[in-house]
């Protein structure tokens, strides 16, 4: 079976670490994902088993030091983990990009030695699903405007609002919850299952990563113990800092769906007969063929560099925003000509096209929508915030 997926050789320049991760999640992947995700994603389920062989696998809390139970890798390695499990399915690896990027690197970098101590060592075995609460009914884009607030009565803290759109919310033993205190100030709490006055309703129907669960996060006079809050945080930055880990994590996850379309798509092309030739012999199937290569190589060498200048800490914000829209939008228009080279086959479950399609419609608006890291882009170039 032809499989292209390093069209430029980018193998070269990564270090032995790097291959055995890859393949070492590659075969997981193989393994445990592949022969029962379709079924997952028909019957709109999703398959929390996996979470804990996750944490064994080293994919929760592949940066967070080994101190806190994670596994001390580099951004590279945390990029390549994601596109293997992304090559599987968005929904595994959006409660990857969840449980390292947004719960355990909040704790990490915002949280107290005995939040870190009490909270990472679960994360990273995936004993603790954790969730991210930013987005909320009346507030996607603009989480500056959030309603959720807090404030401060006796020894706890008294939370009300609601979150919406959450990744493994009904799932959750734990949620990094972004809410404004007295003074207006967005804050971090964490918010455990079983506090009274938590629920976590399921989202249900959707078209999209069907894989993953999805829900809101629901505070009705929450009581928080004051150890609960991020001491070393305070401002949107905090969200925003944990969105600059997940939205470089999507861009390489995202790969990994795009060259599963094309590889299908290349595979069946040379297979499948019309006119009593292979599809692939004629130009304009070709077309499709080489410039969905083109694309998705070129998003592998835009997230490299970018994988690079992260390992130096020099990654900035726009450029992460710039790679996370244009990795994004490749994978899907692939998705989309891998389907149409496919004919009608493309549209059935025994290819993995349609699905990664779908995944991809919400990849596309979460983290920031395609819209959003534009302007981004715009106001990196000009200055100008063109959103407000
Ligand atoms: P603005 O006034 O620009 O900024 C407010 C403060 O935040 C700072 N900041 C950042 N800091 C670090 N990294 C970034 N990327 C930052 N962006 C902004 C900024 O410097 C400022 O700091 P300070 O100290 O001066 O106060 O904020 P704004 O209200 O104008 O909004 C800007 C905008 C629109 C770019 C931003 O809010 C945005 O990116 N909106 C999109 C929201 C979003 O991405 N939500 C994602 C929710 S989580 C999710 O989708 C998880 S999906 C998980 C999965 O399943 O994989
Ligand atoms: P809106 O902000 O209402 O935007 C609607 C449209 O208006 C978009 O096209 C947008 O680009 C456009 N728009 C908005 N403002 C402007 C502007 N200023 N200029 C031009 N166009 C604009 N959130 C979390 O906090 N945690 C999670 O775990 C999480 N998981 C998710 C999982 C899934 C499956 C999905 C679908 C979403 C998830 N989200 C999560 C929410 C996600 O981050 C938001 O959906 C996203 O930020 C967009 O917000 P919105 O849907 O409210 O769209």
């Amino acid at each position: 079976m032809i499989q292209i997926s390093d069209y430029l050789n980018l193998d070269d320049i990564l270090s032995d670490e790097h291959k055995m991760i890859r393949e070492s999640v590659k075969d997981w992947v193989d393994r445990e994902v592949i022969p029962i995700i379709d079924d997952a994603n028909q019957k709109h389920k999703s398959p929390d088993y996996l979470i804990k062989q996750m944490g064994e696998l080293g994919a929760l809390g592949s940066f967070i030091p080994e101190k806190y139970g994670g596994f001390g890798l580099d951004q590279i390695a945390y990029g390549l983990i994601m596109q293997e499990l992304e090559r599987g399915d968005t929904s595994i690896r959006s409660t990857a990009s969840v449980q390292t990027s947004l719960v355990m690197y909040p704790i990490l970098e915002f949280g107290s030695e005995k939040q870190k101590e009490k909270y990472l060592p679960k994360l990273a075995t995936g004993e603790f699903i954790g969730a991210f609460g930013l987005t909320e009914p009346n507030h996607g884009s603009d989480p500056g405007n959030m309603e959720t607030k807090f404030s401060e009565k006796d020894d706890h803290y008294l939370l009300n609002g609601a979150k919406m759109w959450i990744t493994n919310a009904s799932i959750c033993d734990v949620a990094v919850v972004w809410a404004k205190d007295e003074q207006g100030k967005v804050k971090g709490l964490i918010v455990e299952k079983g506090f009274k006055g938590f629920t976590t309703p399921e989202t249900h129907k959707k078209w999209s990563l069907r894989a993953s669960s999805t829900g809101e996060l629901v505070f009705d006079n929450v009581k928080v113990p004051k150890e609960n809050l991020l001491p070393n945080i305070s401002g949107l930055k905090g969200p925003m800092m944990c969105l600059n880990s997940a939205r470089y994590g999507i861009a390489w996850g995202v790969l990994g769906a795009g060259f599963d379309c094309f590889n299908t798509a290349l595979q069946y092309s040379l297979e499948r007969k019309q006119f009593r030739k292979p599809i692939a012999s004629f130009q304009l199937t070709q077309k499709k063929l080489a410039e969905m290569l083109t694309e998705l190589t070129a998003g592998q060498l835009m997230i490299h560099r970018v994988g690079q200048l992260k390992n130096e800490d020099k990654a900035t914000p726009a450029q992460i925003s710039m790679v996370k829209r244009n990795n994004v939008n490749t994978a899907l228009k692939v998705a989309r000509e891998s389907r149409q080279v496919l004919g009608a086959m493309g549209i059935t479950g025994e290819y993995p096209i349609m699905r990664h399609m779908m995944n991809l419609e919400s990849v596309i608006t979460y983290e920031g929508t395609h819209d959003i890291h534009l302007l981004i882009t715009g106001l990196d170039i000009t200055g100008i915030a063109a959103f407000k």
